[in-house]
């Protein structure tokens, strides 16, 4: 999902991804979180899953500006 703002030229962007559990989703958040500058990232917001699979997910914000000044928002 991506949504452009024209009047404060923010744009607003959501990645998600599915899949069984067990199949490395949280796993791939903490690389790209690891790997982040941490300028840009905001929390990771991990639940453990352990007893109740369904019910959760993870959640990680980005943000920067490009220099052309468009504000980006990011949720992975
Ligand atoms: N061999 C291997 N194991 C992985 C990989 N990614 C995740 N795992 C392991 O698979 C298990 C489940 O990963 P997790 O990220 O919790 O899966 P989720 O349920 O989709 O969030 C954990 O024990 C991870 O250490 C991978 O690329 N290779
Ligand atoms: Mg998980």
């Amino acid at each position: 999902m991506a949504q452009f703002n024209e009047e404060s030229r923010e744009l607003a962007v959501k990645v998600v991804y599915y899949g069984p559990a067990l199949s490395g989703k949280t796993t791939n958040l903490q690389a790209l979180y690891q790997k982040m500058d941490p300028k840009v990232r905001g929390r990771l917001m991990t639940l453990d899953t352990k007893d109740d699979r369904t019910l959760f997910f993870d959640m990680m914000p980005v943000f920067f500006k490009t220099p052309s000044g468009v504000k980006v928002k990011i949720k992975l």
